[in-house]
């Protein structure tokens, strides 16, 4: 509905359920990782769910059995989707895409990160991790909103096959609507929205940045 997932990167049950509900009407989808489930318990995920599909961003990365093993309790807990980590290798990735589609859920693999120092080392072989990705047969991949340009190269490589999500957007500098013409599907966005006063009335505001596009004229 307007192309947004929340990271949901409270500690706080209640705070959490609370903006979940509260901006539910502008999300597709929200993102839980390590601050709110080692915060909270795996339970939350469940209880998260009566607003939206969860994606369990637990960055897996690891030999293919330990994945497997991780990605068992993610489906198990309810979660919609898992994002895992690219450079662990093809096996490693199998191994989440076999428990996945075991539960008819997804995979989200990371082929390179938004912040600074996701340059340093996973830029250079973000290009083959993505092409890994689809050719293992992935859901989707995440790719930074802070580099709209590296967006556009990997949607180049993996043309439609794939679902693009991008964090980066607001606190790490990136614009939605620049990334969403850059070739990605969803934007992921954290604490421009459950940092703000009205959390409700941000994710309107990114949810009308969208709308318009990147010159405000759509
Ligand atoms: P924020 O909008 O507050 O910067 O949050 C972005 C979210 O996306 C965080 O949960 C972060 O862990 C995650 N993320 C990211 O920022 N960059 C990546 O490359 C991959 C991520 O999962």
């Amino acid at each position: 509905k307007s192309c947004m997932i929340l990271a949901l990167d409270v500690s706080d049950r209640e705070e959490a359920l609370k903006i979940a509900e509260d901006v539910s009407e502008f999300v597709d989808a929200v993102k839980v990782g390590y601050p709110l489930v080692l915060a909270t318990g795996l339970g939350i995920i469940r209880e998260l769910s009566e607003f939206a599909p969860i994606i369990a961003d637990f960055k897996v990365a690891d030999i293919p059995n330990t994945n497997h093993l991780i990605c068992e309790q993610v489906f198990e807990a309810g979660a919609d989707a898992v994002i895992v980590q690219g450079f662990t290798g093809r096996d490693s990735l199998d191994a989440c895409i076999e428990v996945a589609s075991e539960y008819g859920k997804d995979v989200f693999v990371v082929s390179e990160m938004s912040h600074p120092g996701g340059a340093e080392f996973l830029q250079p072989v973000g290009e083959a991790i993505a092409r890994m990705a689809a050719q293992a047969g992935a859901f989707g991949l995440v790719a930074p909103a802070t580099r709209p340009e590296r967006v556009k190269a990997i949607r180049k490589i993996i043309g439609d096959k794939l679902t693009i999500i991008s964090p980066g957007v607001g606190a790490q500098g990136g614009k939605a609507s620049d990334v969403i013409a850059a070739g990605a599907d969803w934007v992921i966005v954290g604490r421009s929205i459950y940092r703000a006063d009205s959390p409700r009335k941000a994710a309107r505001e990114i949810a009308a940045e969208i709308e318009a596009g990147p010159n405000g004229e759509n």
